[in-house]
């Protein structure tokens, strides 16, 4: 039995890629991994295994003597993260795409999820509808992980036959698990603060969009890239995909259509400077062209289900 592993499962994206893939695969064949001792509760009905991404050896084995086939790569440090530890960020971000890339080289693995980010982008970057192919000199430590990542897969496919797929994540919003050390995770904290405190002190400013999608869309559009027949994936470096974008200001009339009074107050840190470099908008056309991809999410159903469903005692 062929089996499928996530790595970084303890993660905003991981928990929900594991249950999704667990729904479709079986739960036994899905083995959740991640660096914390045990699982949380959302993953504890399958395989878990603790792993650290560094220890190569420990990767390949476990993926060699357990008959893994299909990697999800997720473990990550994020924008916000990487600029206070940049040693680390480079180190993490990019040993373990080699570790992985080089079992998929060796023929040990038939296929390959590593996420990109919107954050390969920067500030020469066309900012509106910024395409799929166009200047891409991004400022951050993430951002050079990710872009140098996507080469990377890209060249592992075109001389290896490496089956390597990845898509341009936006920042992602969702109530299952909280994001950690991202630049678009204010989108995930104001439901909690709107909920909890009825007040919400953003660290960027009113006026910042940025692309965004929720969760679903965004599970959906990793398992649909998955399944799509070798042919149809023209893009080997990692697909541009967009959900909705939005200000601060904008999401914050959304919520207040449900909060009426809800409030929110702007103190810019230095996650206002790393948006500053990025697209407002995505455009997907080729994700769309080749493998069919569509959005379901536009920030009125995001923000009455993020307004459902977030748990306030998380916090
Ligand atoms: C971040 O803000 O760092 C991430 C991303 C856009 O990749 N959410």
């Amino acid at each position: 039995m062929s089996k499928t592993l996530v790595i970084g499962a303890g993660g905003q994206i991981g928990t929900e890629l594991v249950l999704a893939l667990r729904q479709k695969k079986g739960s036994d064949t899905v083995v959740a991994a991640d660096i914390k001792e045990h699982p949380s509760e959302a993953l504890a009905d399958g395989p878990y295994v603790q792993m650290d991404v560094l220890d190569r050896a420990l990767v390949r084995n476990y993926i060699i003597e357990n008959g893994v086939s299909e990697v999800y790569l997720l473990a990550a440090l994020l924008s916000a993260t990487a600029e206070k530890n940049p040693d680390f960020a480079w180190k993490l971000n990019m040993e373990s795409l080699f570790t992985i890339l080089d079992l998929g080289k060796e023929g040990c693995l038939k296929k390959i999820f590593w996420p990109s980010s919107i954050a390969v982008f920067g500030p020469t970057t066309p900012k509106s509808m910024t395409p799929q192919y166009t200047v891409m000199e991004p400022s951050t430590v993430y951002g050079i992980s990710k872009q140098t990542g996507e080469r990377w897969c890209e060249y592992y496919f075109n001389k290896f036959g490496v089956d390597v797929r990845s898509i341009r994540y936006p920042g992602l919003i969702s109530y299952t698990s909280l994001p950690g050390g991202g630049t678009t995770d204010y989108a995930v904290d104001i439901f909690y603060q709107a909920k909890k405190r009825g007040t919400y002190d953003c660290f960027l400013s009113e006026d910042t969009r940025l692309p965004m999608m929720y969760m679903d869309d965004a599970i959906r559009a990793t398992l649909e890239l998955m399944d799509a027949p070798a042919e149809k994936i023209k893009v080997r470096s990692a697909y541009n995909i967009a959900g909705c974008s939005f200000t601060p200001a904008e999401l914050t009339t959304e919520i207040k259509k449900h909060l009426p009074g809800f409030s929110i107050s702007y103190q810019p840190d230095f996650r206002q400077a790393i948006a500053d470099t990025w697209p407002d908008s995505i455009d997907d056309t080729q994700a769309r062209q080749d493998w069919g991809w569509n959005e379901k999410y536009a920030v009125e159903e995001l923000v009455t289900v993020m307004l459902e469903n977030v748990d306030i005692t998380k916090i």
